[in-house]
């Protein structure tokens, strides 16, 4: 069913290296994704978004584009992404494509030119500073690790890159470069594409290079330019294009920010992608530790989110998952035991899907797909979780209790092939995949859910369904009910004379709601039929009356 409000739709991520594979080369393409189009459809989501398909060294998996104007081969080649996006469209679907122009690969034509002397027409595209061989210019430090400002014997000057040595940060304030992005992003338009997701497009204007007493992140966050620039990029691509879905990632934001960054009057996004609910297992604040996470503290930003943003006019992405996020149901869930691990996904797809903003289902996710849990380091694949190894080493933590921080936090989690069937490599590639498969893929696959109608699958499909068909789910006010409670996840959605009403057990131990809720009325969906004001373990359930 194709929604009219855009702010109806569901959104399901493929990460197309994980996603399928059809030449056996161990690495997904893009004539897989086309195979497995009639089940997403199925699923009854209404936009793809794919992450990087660019021609890129894949030092990031695509997040370091060499050219933005080509695909590549790994993935297939322009015709194959044209017949996606016709074979998407002939089924209802639409595709957002990532757009990662906060910098671009070392590799890329206006790097390898800029790098060449500092006269060079390319020079400014980036950020060049004077420093000393082992003095750089400002104390920053990396999302990756390391100081942010790498040394290029060359020119003896440093070049920055938030992220890895190879991402080199473009420099915004360039007009030039400014007008190369919005003819490069015409062009993918003009293409057939019906969104862009940008990536950590709030740390495109750089501010004051200053030394820090943190990280840097106060200068480049959010940025004095950031706004002008998100305007000036929607009133030259696609700021008129009826319908058409943007969503900015960023980087540790603020409400306020993302208020001006979607609110429709202002001319920048559609909606934003926030981080701050994915970091209550984080101990004082440090991604690479391992932590019970605090309950009381996610429902408290995610309802402070939630109210906030309607309350601004603006609109929020709403996720639990993505390719830089460990697997929910084991984060937040359950995996312990089959029984939990199911009820517990169902029980995280209901509280997530009856927020307010447009729901992102990440690969796997559907099917309750878990952490991988590694054993070894040789085994991990990602640049930030090899950097954070040699780091961690480095600073005298065993090697047990690195393995253990990066079964809990590592990107990899997410990044394992998607579990299609039971057969060998389960269904994703007919050799030796680039990463591996999961363990669990013979109890934990796509085919198996289908043939089960109690699936996780089907609870996901449902939830699609609601979403297109009742309009409260969209448009409700935001009431959050029981803020300090230990184990429920409680809220009202409110429209004219309607309430949603709904209610989950984080906890592997009963609940009691208090008895004044009122339970009256439709059970929209659940995953326990017995629905009363003892809550089961990992019990969820919503009623509309
Ligand atoms: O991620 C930006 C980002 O800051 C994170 O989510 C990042 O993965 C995390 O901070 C690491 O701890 C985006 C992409 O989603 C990610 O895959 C890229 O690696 C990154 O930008 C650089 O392009």
């Amino acid at each position: 069913m194709a929604v009219t409000d855009w702010r109806k739709s569901v959104v399901y991520q493929i990460y197309p290296k994980s996603f399928n594979d059809t030449t056996g080369d161990g690495q997904g393409d893009i004539n897989g994704i086309i195979e497995k189009l009639d089940y997403l459809k199925h699923l009854g989501i209404d936009y793809i978004w794919l992450t990087p398909v660019y021609h890129s060294p894949m030092n990031d998996n695509g997040y370091d584009i060499s050219d933005y104007y080509e695909i590549n081969p790994e993935f297939g080649t322009k015709e194959d992404f044209r017949r996606l996006l016709d074979e998407a469209h002939a089924r209802g679907i639409k595709i957002m494509s990532d757009i990662v122009i906060n910098h671009t690969s070392t590799h890329h034509n206006w790097f390898v030119e800029s790098r060449k002397s500092k006269d060079n027409p390319y020079r400014d595209y980036y950020i060049w500073k004077d420093g000393s061989k082992d003095n750089p210019p400002t104390n920053w430090e990396s999302k990756f690790g390391g100081n942010a400002w790498q040394y290029d014997e060359l020119s003896g000057q440093y070049y920055l890159r938030l992220f890895d040595v190879t991402q080199a940060d473009l420099n915004w304030e360039n007009e030039s470069l400014r007008k190369e992005i919005y003819d490069m992003i015409n062009y993918w338009i003009d293409f057939g594409m019906d969104g862009f997701r940008f990536d950590v497009i709030n740390l495109i204007s750089k501010g004051t290079f200053k030394d820090s007493v943190k990280i840097g992140k106060e200068f480049y966050t959010d940025g004095p330019r950031v706004h002008e620039f998100l305007h000036e990029l929607n009133r030259n691509t696609f700021g008129d294009k009826e319908g058409f879905m943007t969503v900015g990632e960023m980087s540790s934001t603020t409400l306020e920010h993302c208020i001006r960054y979607t609110r429709p009057d202002r001319q920048e996004l559609s909606s934003v992608f926030n981080f701050h609910h994915l970091k209550v297992d984080y101990k004082n604040g440090e991604k690479w530790t391992t932590m019970p996470f605090d309950f009381v503290e996610l429902k408290r930003i995610l309802f402070h989110w939630q109210t906030g943003i309607s309350k601004g006019n603006g609109w929020n992405a709403i996720f639990w998952c993505n390719h830089d996020q460990p697997r929910v149901v084991s984060r937040f869930g359950s995996d312990k035991t089959e029984a939990e691990r199911v009820k517990s996904a169902k029980m995280l797809a209901i509280v997530l899907h009856l927020l307010q903003g447009t729901p992102y289902i990440y690969q796997g996710e559907e099917i309750g797909m878990t952490n991988l849990y590694l054993n070894s380091i040789e085994d991990y694949r990602d640049v930030e979780s090899l950097n954070a190894y040699q780091i961690m080493k480095a600073e005298g933590r065993s090697e047990n209790e690195i393995l253990k921080v990066l079964q809990d936090k590592s990107r990899d989690n997410s990044r394992s092939p998607v579990q299609w069937d039971d057969s060998k490599y389960a269904g994703f590639t007919t050799n030796e995949p680039w990463i591996k498969v999961a363990d669990n893929y013979q109890q934990i696959n796509v085919e198996k859910a289908l043939k089960d109608e109690n699936s996780i699958f089907y609870t996901y499909q449902k939830l699609i369904k609601l979403r297109h068909e009742r309009d409260i789910i969209t448009y409700g006010e935001v009431k959050p009910l029981l803020e300090e409670h230990k184990q429920l996840f409680v809220y009202e959605r409110t429209l004219g004379n309607q309430i949603l009403f709904v209610v989950a057990n984080f906890s592997e131990e009963p609940a009691e709601l208090p008895v004044s809720f009122d339970l009256e009325g439709e059970v929209l969906i659940t995953n326990n039929d017995n629905v009363s004001h003892k809550i089961k373990p990992y019990q969820a359930f919503a009623i509309l009356r």
